[in-house]
């Protein structure tokens, strides 16, 4: 009898242990999944400051007496090489400038560009001598009109990036700016589309 009961005691004891054991190992394992998931925050973190950063109110830069206001580009379909970028540049000086050319990150090149009338056919053209902005004067680049033509692109441009840059003025040199990324055919920057 008295065997008897400490084999029960002793297998009631192991059963526990092992109870035990597992639980710790639930503990454990809630741990490390727990690791997994802040990891999994930490690396989800830029592209969550991203989304901010382009949610913030459009931003402005000043470079002499020009201001530049809220650079925006459009995103572009799959395999597109070309990109539009859009500003408002105020002259709050003297004399006048003119906005010549810039570079963007992810494109060879960056020209001024014109949409026109021509002959009842909108037309495209560079602007050679770039854009004049004369004193006092509020000169906007928009869809339809004034625009900077970003060529060959080396990556598409997605909605909600945002796409360092900068501008060259003849007079006032060369300003760093940031462009948001407004979607596929938007007609401005911030998020509304017109049709
Ligand atoms: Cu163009």
């Amino acid at each position: 009898m008295k065997a008897r009961s400490l084999q029960t005691i002793l297998t009631v004891g192991v059963v526990l242990t092992a109870t035990c054991i597992a639980s710790k190992d639930a503990e454990a394992g809630a741990l490390a999944a727990a690791g997994r998931e802040t990891h999994a925050l930490k690396f989800a973190a830029p592209a969550v400051e991203l989304v901010q950063v382009a949610d913030k109110a459009a931003k402005s830069y000043k470079i002499g007496s020009l201001v530049i206001e809220a650079p925006w580009a459009r995103a572009t379909p799959g395999g597109a090489k070309v990109a539009g970028g859009y500003l408002k540049i105020t002259n709050t000086g003297q004399t006048a400038d003119r906005l010549v050319g810039g570079s963007l990150a992810v494109a060879a090149t960056v020209e001024v560009h014109e949409m026109a009338m021509s002959d009842n056919v909108m037309k495209m053209r560079r602007l050679h001598q770039g854009l004049e902005i004369k004193p006092g004067q509020t000169v906007e680049l928009k869809p339809g009109g004034y625009h900077l033509m970003f060529m060959e692109l080396r990556e598409g441009l997605k909605q909600g990036q945002t796409v360092k840059g900068t501008l060259v003025f003849e007079k006032a040199g060369t300003v760093e700016v940031e462009y948001r990324v407004a979607p596929i055919g938007a007609q401005s920057g911030g998020g509304h589309m017109k049709h």
